[in-house]
């Protein structure tokens, strides 16, 4: 048996923080793992050098879902997005590593292509509607068959999703959290302006998404919903927080809007009222945060009962190894919807070399071995861990509400 020899966390920023799990076995296989969590990333390498790396070792490295049993329930606090964080990073090494002993791409252990590629959304953002188009149009151009278009709206100084930059949108930053300012009524008048004037631009043939990013209460989200329905969205994102999800049932009441929700999710209680009361049709759960390919194939199967579809989080914030995992995870479960894919910069895919590539609107996880990717270890060690933090936001009367 491959017995594990050693792991560590290696800690890097080509731009923007990454954290890395490497597990080595005792035959000289490596596999590893992302537990990237945005703004919070020391607390998960602590977490893992400190609670998990002294139970890892002489561990069969193929025991892979007793270890994840191990760690689940083994460390009596369950759940919780650091712990989820931390044992997703453990799972997707020991998977990789299975893969490299197997000669075979994840994919192939998870029972194999059910899909020639997965179907990947862009981001097309700008400050106002038609710079978001203009943006869209490139994506077109590319081949994309869905964009996501997010714009910055009339009277509010910054909007989630929007950036300066052309095709990278990197939220986290400053010493301490930057403050944004947020009105729920200038946005609600303006959102459906830009799916309207979005459909004349771009036409009916390409799928258009949009992330509300948690800022509405449900029956604000209804209405939002009801208002879009003429331009067709294949998602309408976070339209409201999901820890009451039975919230969910209201905004269901009201519109016929395809519902996605759970890139916050860590564990498929995140999210067993929502799928089992079909209130969304597309679930956001990712490799990175909820546990692993272990968990998230839980939680995939969950949702294939009642024809919800996967959609995970893919923003930059997830390294290339989660968006490798996510594409051995999308190729092969029977109810994918969509991948979210947020290009890295050069410097990240510099750092982690990997075989997954697009085309044509379709991504594929190439055929090495395991996962696919590589760590440049000595590149990585040129760019030293810099502290960042999401924004926080607040209504224009300074009470705190949701980024
Ligand atoms: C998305 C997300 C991201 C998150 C980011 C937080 O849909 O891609 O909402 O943009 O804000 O990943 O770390
Ligand atoms: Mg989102």
């Amino acid at each position: 048996m491959p017995k594990i020899r050693a792991a560590r966390v290696i800690v890097t920023c080509p731009g923007r923080n990454f954290v890395t799990l490497k597990i080595e076995t005792d035959e000289g296989v490596y596999g590893l793992g992302d537990a990237t969590l945005n703004g919070r990333e020391l607390a998960v390498a602590s977490y893992l050098t400190d609670h998990v790396i002294p139970c890892l070792i002489g561990r069969d490295a193929h025991q892979i879902e007793d270890i994840w049993q191990y760690l689940y329930k083994g460390a009596y606090w369950r759940r919780g997005p650091v712990t989820m964080s931390a044992v997703a990073a453990v799972d997707t090494a020991l998977w990789d590593i299975k893969g490299k002993i197997a000669g075979l791409p994840v994919y192939q252990l998870l029972g194999g292509a059910s899909r020639e590629g997965c179907m990947v959304y862009g981001h097309a953002n700008g400050t106002d509607i038609e710079e978001t188009l203009d943006r869209a149009q490139e994506y077109v151009d590319q081949g994309y068959k869905a964009v996501r278009l997010q714009s910055g709206v009339p009277g509010l100084a910054a909007t989630y999703g929007v950036s300066g930059e052309r095709f990278y949108y990197e939220p986290a930053k400053g010493s301490v959290p930057d403050e944004t300012l947020w009105s729920t009524s200038k946005y609600l008048r303006h959102a459906p302006k830009l799916f309207e004037r979005g459909r004349e631009v771009l036409g009916w043939d390409v799928h258009l998404l949009h992330d509300v990013h948690h800022r509405l209460t449900p029956i604000e989200a209804g209405r939002l919903g009801k208002d879009l329905e003429p331009y067709r969205l294949f998602w309408l994102e976070d339209a409201t927080p999901a820890e009451n999800q039975a919230g969910f049932r209201l905004i269901r009441q009201h519109t016929t809007t395809p519902l996605a929700v759970g890139e916050v999710f860590n564990s498929v209680w995140d999210a067993k009222q929502l799928i089992e009361e079909q209130l969304i049709d597309y679930i956001r759960a990712t490799v990175v945060h909820a546990g692993g390919i272990t968990h998230l194939r839980r939680i995939a199967s969950l949702a294939d009962l009642y024809q919800v579809r996967t959609g995970c989080h893919g923003a930059t914030d997830l390294s290339p190894v989660s968006m490798a995992a996510a594409l051995h995870f999308g190729l092969s479960v029977p109810n994918f919807g969509i991948q979210e894919y947020m290009r890295h910069t050069p410097e990240t895919d510099a750092v982690f070399p990997h075989a997954y590539r697009f085309e044509r609107g379709l991504m594929h996880p190439g055929e090495a071995p395991g996962l696919g990717v590589e760590l440049d270890e000595a590149l990585a060690g040129t760019y030293a861990y810099k502290r960042a933090f999401l924004p926080v936001n607040r209504l224009e009367d300074g009470t705190m509400w949701s980024w």
